[in-house]
């Protein structure tokens, strides 16, 4: 019962409007490595990484691509590509190392020699200000305790004033956050990611026994949204009208399809959508948080007040939408113990895999033969589609989408080079799903306006460290991490460039 992709046989340029942006995206912790130079301060995920256990093959983000030091090579191979705007994010220790919040000179000079090189290569700059590696100082302080408290919001307030004040002039695309929901649930859910909490016996890593998972999700999104208007108001009451940039927020969110058709599964499948994207875009857009978390979490999720709501309403210039793929959803009952509940039995839904093998992840949707993960690229514009349902046509006409992030990866240790380097396959994902986000732009007018692949290179990819491969330059991680050109990059080049000369 599944809608393929339109048939467009070449994917040209032109079958996007002009001016729409093309580009590729990275994170600091994933890609700069210098974990311990140019002055930078510990963070959250130096110290995960480097417990035993917590990435799959050991690695950690210590040297990942090398970037701080390779970043001029980096911008001539994004130059070579032909994209025309690069998002990467700046490492908050970087620039406050220490609770003194006095800045580090060595760190903004890096950013700004980075800048620089992407200016002069024509290329520019989208900035996250927060993707997941927050200082380590601000874990430690028993008062902030990381995002588990209000007291963390006046500290990323400070730092992204900084921020704007110190590369504002050059960079005039901000986001805020990367995938509030991912590090919520991930970082205080599962535990999968740093800071690695997690109180859940039914999960395979429970063994991780701190913190509270019933809630803390909740609190951590809750605190973290908080964060972010008070990083907008700055932004608008003092930087906005001079620098003449927009600012906004890279959320995530897969597509649920009901497993059958019954009123059942489809209202699981908008529960599914609700308890991850909806979550974090409803207070953006003046709503509370969903009627289906109110229920479902019920006293755990915490409220807001009035005053937090009409700072959050109108807080975008844009969405950021990373999107991957899609899982089915099929309705379960669920009878568990308040204590054990978190965000996936909140939401009482999973995919019908959830009883059988005792797993509360799902399972993604593409064909069964297809040995790649990321496999759905028919859904992006069914995830569109409800965002316009759900946020209107009239407002969304005003708050442009950038597909912030869309790749997939390889996963195989000691994979050689010149396999994956051959990625066809990746390049039939990426085409498939430009195939259709340009084809839905242009017959149902969405306002897209920029598309970004995840990764430039292959880089440190979480807990799945550095055998997950989602780059389209391969990374040799063994040898001085030189970087070789893939299939895939050549073909977005080739995109790129050869239709830009025909426009
Ligand atoms: C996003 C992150 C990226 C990158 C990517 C890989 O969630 O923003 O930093 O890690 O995911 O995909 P995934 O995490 O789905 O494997």
């Amino acid at each position: 019962h599944l809608s393929l992709s339109p048939t467009i046989k070449e994917l040209r340029r032109s079958d996007f409007p002009s001016g729409f942006q093309f580009g590729v995206a990275t994170a600091a912790y994933q890609i700069e490595g210098a974990a311990y130079e140019g002055g930078r301060g510990l963070s959250i995920w130096d110290v995960f990484s480097h417990i035993q256990g917590s990435i799959s093959d050991g690695s950690n983000g210590d040297v990942a691509c090398n970037h701080y030091h390779l970043y001029k090579d980096d911008v001539l191979m994004m130059k070579s590509l032909g994209i025309k705007v690069y998002r990467f994010s700046i490492s908050w220790s970087r620039i406050f190392p220490d609770d003194s919040e006095q800045l580090n000179f060595e760190g903004v000079s890096f950013y700004n020699n980075l800048i620089d090189c992407l200016l002069d290569a024509g290329i520019e700059p989208f900035i996250t200000l927060y993707h997941w590696d927050l200082p380590l100082w601000l874990e430690n302080d028993v008062n902030v305790r990381g995002w588990l408290t209000k007291g963390i919001v006046e500290h990323f307030a400070r730092y992204a004033g900084s921020c704007f004040k110190l590369f504002g002039d050059k960079v005039k695309n901000w986001a805020t956050f990367n995938e509030i929901r991912t590090m919520a649930v991930e970082g205080y859910g599962n535990g999968s990611k740093a800071p690695g909490r997690c109180s859940i016996s039914a999960l395979e890593n429970s063994k991780k026994t701190t913190g509270d998972s019933s809630t803390e999700p909740y609190i951590v999104a809750h605190n973290a949204l908080l964060a972010h208007g008070a990083a907008v108001q700055v932004y608008r009451k003092f930087f906005q009208a001079d620098q003449k940039g927009r600012i906004g927020m890279v959320v995530d969110g897969k597509w649920f399809e009901p497993f059958s058709v019954t009123r059942q599964d489809e209202d699981a499948a908008q529960r599914c959508i609700e308890f991850e994207i909806a979550w974090i875009l409803d207070p953006l857009f003046g709503m509370d948080y969903p009627d289906s978390m109110r229920k479902g979490a019920a006293n755990r999720l915490p409220k807001f007040t009035d005053e937090e709501l009409a700072i959050l309403h109108g807080s975008i210039d844009f969405i950021g939408y990373n999107y991957y793929t899609a899982y089915y959803a099929e309705h379960i009952e669920y009878d568990i113990e308040p204590s054990q509940r978190w965000h996936e039995t909140d939401r009482m839904a999973n995919t019908h895999y959830a009883n059988s093998e005792g797993n509360l992840i799902g399972e993604c949707m593409g064909p069964p033969d297809n040995d790649w993960i990321y496999n759905c690229p028919w859904a992006l514009p069914k995830m569109l589609e409800w965002l316009r349902q759900r946020y209107g046509k009239q407002q969304l006409s005003s708050i442009p989408i950038f597909i912030t992030e869309n790749g997939t990866m390889d996963d195989m240790e000691d994979m050689p080079r010149h396999v994956a380097c051959n990625d066809l396959k990746r390049i039939e994902y990426l085409k498939a799903t430009l195939q259709n986000l340009g084809a839905c732009i242009k017959e149902h007018g969405y306002n897209v306006q920029g598309y970004f692949i995840w990764s430039l290179m292959d880089n440190f990819e979480w807990n799945s460290g550095l055998r997950s491969r989602f780059g389209l330059y391969y990374v040799d991680f063994a040898n001085k991490q030189s970087r070789y050109i893939k299939r895939s990059a050549e073909w977005y080049r080739e995109f790129l460039l050869q239709n830009d000369e025909k426009n």
